[in-house]
């Protein structure tokens, strides 16, 4: 595939409120207010659920993700989202993958605050007191999400003080992931539980989960069958090995010099995501006048480090890597062959390799992930592996999450025409799905619970785009003489 357009960089994209607007057509307007009304329904006061009935709490991913939605429809909710979100940090700076809401009954979630045991066993990584936190954490979306959260409103960003309040807590959390998580010593943040890359239940896990001791079945009582069906959900066995390496964890008070780490994993969307949020940092750090070379430095450090040890040629993706050994006679700190869609998500990266680009794009829209061929969606795991299912939970689906990024990745590398027509499904998706949590690749047809908030909040962001991007692909009509 061939680059359709100029490259377009998001973060430099005129604001919202200085960008021409096209009054939106009345399906723009239905979509919006239905997007809105997930929104304003999965708002709990300080921040927003990702579903009130599988999720009832907050989660780090989705909560930047929705605060990029949200900002269009309330740019102060959106800096309240982060912040109520980073007020949860620990001292040694992660931030925890969920914030628990204390009203919301122990048994409406598993693993419940009881599990984790946040305040005593992470006294010494500094979690803090007062709250109920999980110990791992998730993509750092972050500071991209502020970032642009600041944008939408800079005035009341400026009046508040949001970005001199989020940017140390947010400088603090990439020294965590740089420093306390560069387990392999290349460079790069490595996750220790399946659930810290977000793709919970992907295949690539299925090997270096192999070698995990599952928690016995009858310790644990899932809650989560309660609200999905089985076939889409993983399996018990792969809970119980969530269980046992949290409990592992747990058990060595989270402190990572500490723990053993049987699973240890340098993802390429997780570290992607670092590296788009260290340039959001930049720009944050520009913003408040102070010193944005730093940020640049180590997101040129960490692309680097990307394409040195995750980038597969043969493959023309990203693959992950296993920091440990299989048990099985396989050395540690092999690539990992299955292709997940986070091999792709490096394109949110800018300054890759141009054969490096040109590659990713033929790859999404190869026999593999099919974009603008086969599929409506890219789906999360390659169409082609043998343990590829549209239907369960990361392995196969296609994810609104990874769909935005990809088509923020697609326009900063001159892709326009196949963002643009990747927002238009994305858009499609949500609306017939009725804001899925995913959605069948081929057919677009929703899984998962409904209602789901970073779905609605990155249609919503689409939605903004596209009545900014029209006027230029899009005759407006000639106003009529008398108005
Ligand atoms: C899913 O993960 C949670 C555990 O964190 C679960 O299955 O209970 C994943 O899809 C994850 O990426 C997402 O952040 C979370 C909440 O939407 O749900």
């Amino acid at each position: 595939m061939t680059s359709s357009a100029v490259a377009v960089d998001p973060d430099t994209e005129p604001a919202p409120p200085s960008a021409p607007a096209r009054p939106p057509g009345q399906a723009d307007l239905a979509l919006r207010r239905s997007a809105c009304r997930v929104l304003i329904g999965n708002w709990t006061g300080h921040s927003t659920v990702p579903s009130h009935g599988l999720y009832p709490h907050q989660w780090s991913w989705d909560s930047a993700f929705i605060a990029i939605g949200l900002r269009h429809l309330s740019p102060l909710r959106a800096q309240r989202e982060l912040e109520t979100l980073l007020g949860a940090q620990w001292g040694d700076g992660r931030v925890p993958h969920i914030v628990f809401n204390r009203a919301v009954p122990l048994g409406a979630y598993f693993p419940s605050p009881d599990f984790w045991r946040s305040g005593a066993a992470g006294a010494a990584a500094g979690a803090p007191a007062a709250l109920e936190t999980s110990g791992i954490v998730q993509p750092p979306v972050h500071a991209l999400a502020a970032w642009l959260v600041h944008r939408a409103d800079p005035a009341s960003s400026a009046r508040r003080g949001f970005l001199a309040r989020v940017y140390p807590r947010l400088v603090a959390w990439h020294g965590y992931l740089a420093d306390r998580r560069d387990l392999g010593g290349g460079g790069l943040a490595a996750v220790v539980h399946p659930w810290e890359p977000g793709m919970d239940n992907s295949p690539c896990w299925d090997g270096p989960l192999a070698r995990i001791e599952p928690a016995a079945a009858g310790s644990f009582r899932r809650a989560d069958l309660v609200h999905g069906a089985a076939a889409d959900r993983p399996t018990d066995l792969d809970y119980g090995r969530y269980v046992r390496l949290a409990a592992e964890y747990r058990d060595h008070g989270y402190r990572d010099a500490a723990a053993p780490h049987p699973f240890a994993v340098e993802d390429p969307g997780f570290n992607a995501l670092f590296v788009a949020s260290e340039h959001a940092l930049a720009r944050i750090a520009q913003a408040l006048g102070g010193e944005p070379d730093v940020h640049r430095e180590r997101a040129a450090a960490l692309t680097d480090a990307l394409v040195e040890r995750l980038w597969s040629p043969e493959a023309g993706q990203f693959l992950s890597r296993d920091l440990r050994a299989d048990g099985a006679g396989r050395p540690a700190g092999q690539l990992v062959p299955g292709r997940s869609a986070a091999g792709l998500l490096p394109l949110l990266a800018p300054g890759l390799p141009p054969a490096v680009v040109e590659a990713l794009l033929e790859t999404a829209q190869g026999p593999h992930f099919g974009l603008g061929t086969t599929v409506r969606l890219l789906p999360s795991y390659d169409l082609r592996g043998a343990a590829f299912d549209p239907h369960r939970y990361w392995r196969g689906p296609a994810w609104f999450n990874v769909n935005w990024l990809l088509e923020r990745g697609l326009r900063l590398h001159g892709a326009g025409q196949r963002a643009d027509a990747l927002a238009e499904e994305i858009l499609r998706a949500a609306e017939n799905s009725r804001f899925a949590e995913y959605v069948d690749p081929y057919t677009g047809a929703g899984r998962g619970t409904r209602d789901f908030g970073w779905t609605a909040a990155l249609a919503l962001d689409l939605l903004a785009r596209r009545a900014r991007q029209a006027p230029a692909s899009v005759p407006l009509p000639a106003p009529r003489k008398d108005s």
